[in-house]
Order: C-alpha cells, then structure tokens, then sequence
C-alpha cells in the first residue's frame, strides 16, 4: 500500500520511536511529521538519545503520551514491543504502522502495515523512499534524513550507492553544507569520560603475543569507551577492568581484523567465569563481564593464558 493512502486528513496521527530514540529514529520521525505540515505528534518512550538531542532541538517530543488520543500510530527504527515500553501497544485501538529496518521483531506481527526491509541501512532512508518522489523535502527534513543516513552507516562508512545517491539528492533541499550537517551529529565526550580513557591510557599494561598487540588497564568507570578508546590508540585486544567495593566489571574490545584469529566473546571472556566468580562473553569484537573478584590480576593472567593458546604464542612485555 502506499503510505500517503495511510494518512487520512482528520486523523490524529502520532510518530513513536524507540526508547532512547537515536540519531535515524528521530530524523525519520521529523522527516515524517514534516511531511504531514506538523499534524501529527512526535513522541519517544522516556528519553530522546543524548548523541539525538541536537537533531531533536526545535521539535516537541511527547514523552509516554496517552495513546487513547490517537486514531494512527506510526513506530519508526522500532523492531520490539520491549523498547517501545513503558507505552502498552496492544492497548492501543487504532491503526499501527511499522517502517523498520532491524530483523523482525514482536511488532512485525501485530501492526496493521508493515514496512520493515531489514535490507535497508537506516529507517530515514526507508521514509526518503516510502514517502517518493511526489515530496519536495522541507529543509528540517531533508537535513533530518541525511543525520539518520549518515548516522546509521557509522558515517558513511557501511553506505553503499544508494545511500550517496539519496544522500547527493537531499543535500541541496536541505540548504546546507554537509560540513554543518556533520556538525549535528557530533557528541562531545563528557569529561568526565575523557579522563577515564586518559587514565586508561596511561595505565597500559601491554604485551605482544605472536605480533597481536594485547593491552591491559583499569578505570572507575567507563570501561568499555576506555577499551574502544586503547583499539584507536593501536592495540589489537583492549580490555579494561573497573573493580568497585564488592564487584568488578571488564569490557574488551578488539580490532576488526584481529576478529579473523580470535572471538573475543568466546575464546577470552567466556573462559574466565570462574576466575571473575560471575559472567562474561560477548561477540567476536566487543564483550564484557561482571563478576564478585574485584582482583583484576588474576583475571588478567587467566585471560592472557588462553590468548596465548589460541594465537599461539607466549606473551612478551610491549
Ligand atoms: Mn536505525
């Protein structure tokens, strides 16, 4: 069906993304109310993203409104009822429609269209299609839909032709330069998180195993941006403690290639459950653990052994 037959005049229509929404769940959601000349609600479970503020700024996002005074919910980036929560879907009575681009989730199966193609890089390039050619984009939508493009292709990094090619038609709607564009998204770091990855830093305990470059620290808090943090500085696998009174938590990190010769979820995390008396694993470039045994030294040395086994080779100090 296409969208604009979904959009009745005289309906009360209400956009909603995911809690926390981020940079693409609100730049197609300003994109679509502006579309419909702002006669719709914007609303968000909770919270708008810290790193979305900026692109929100200007617009009135509802926090959990009253669903009951709506005849048409539109959920954008929003595969799961979960993350809509605390608003209750299944007591809404009207129209849903889903326009997503994560895997089918729970709300696949219970709205009234459906326009998830797990396909697609960002939900603002599905609302750039959906809403076609007939559309001359408004300024604040145009601009709101690059955000989410470049946003969600880790800055354009993962964009393939046809995210440059929308991306190529909206700049010159938008009024912009895409330099004031990028601007939008940058986040400053809290200072308090930059001295964490200082300090990371200056805490390195580092060894080669078999030319990986394989870096220790510790921090109190912050760990895993500290860990991802030590990956930019030049390690291989970066993994960062933070112990607290009774509990210790550890992120690691790793660089992409490194993933070709270690899971860092299953090969060095998931192996010292023991040792951290609690859990870890993760995937093959990012996971974490917690655990009761706040002495980071032996969960150090347990980590290093079985990375020594699997990249076949003994550790020498950096
Ligand atoms: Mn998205």
């Amino acid at each position: 069906m296409e969208i604009e037959k979904l959009f009745d005049k005289g309906q009360r229509i209400l956009i909603l993304s995911h809690h926390n929404a981020d940079i693409d769940a609100v730049g197609a959601s300003i994109a679509l109310y502006e579309y419909l000349d702002s006669e719709a609600d914007l609303a968000v479970p909770d919270s708008v993203s810290k790193g979305a503020k900026d692109l929100a700024g200007g617009y009135e996002f509802l926090k959990n409104p009253g669903l009951e005074n709506y005849d048409l919910l539109v959920i954008v980036d929003c595969p799961s009822k979960e993350q809509l929560k605390p608003l209750d879907i299944e007591t809404f009575k009207g129209k849903k429609v889903l326009i997503d681009h994560h895997s089918p989730g729970n709300l696949a199966d219970i709205v009234d269209t459906d326009y998830t193609d797990p396909h697609a890089r960002s939900t603002s390039e599905l609302v750039y299609e959906l809403l076609g050619d007939n559309w001359e984009p408004t300024k604040e939508a145009a601009r709101a839909l690059i955000c989410g493009i470049v946003a969600d292709t880790s800055h354009l990094k993962l964009a393939g032709k046809k995210q440059f090619k929308y991306i190529s038609e909206l700049l010159p709607d938008s009024g912009s330069e895409y330099s004031e564009i990028l601007s939008v998204l940058s986040t400053p770091i809290d200072r308090s998180e930059r001295i964490a990855r200082i300090k990371a830093a200056s805490r390195i305990e580092g060894y080669n195993i078999n030319d990986s470059i394989v870096v220790f620290s510790y921090v109190g808090s912050f760990e895993a941006a500290s860990a991802r943090s030590l990956i930019r500085l030049g390690a291989d696998v970066a993994i960062v403690f933070s112990p607290r009174d009774n509990e210790m938590r550890v992120s690691g990190r790793c660089r992409r290639e490194m993933t070709e010769k270690l899971h860092l979820g299953e090969d060095v995390f998931s192996k010292v459950e023991d040792v951290l008396e609690g859990s870890a694993g993760g995937h093959d470039a990012a996971a974490s653990g917690n655990g009761k045994n706040t002495d980071f030294g032996e969960v150090k040395e347990e980590m290093l052994k079985t990375m020594e086994e699997v990249l076949g080779g003994d550790r020498e100090k950096l």
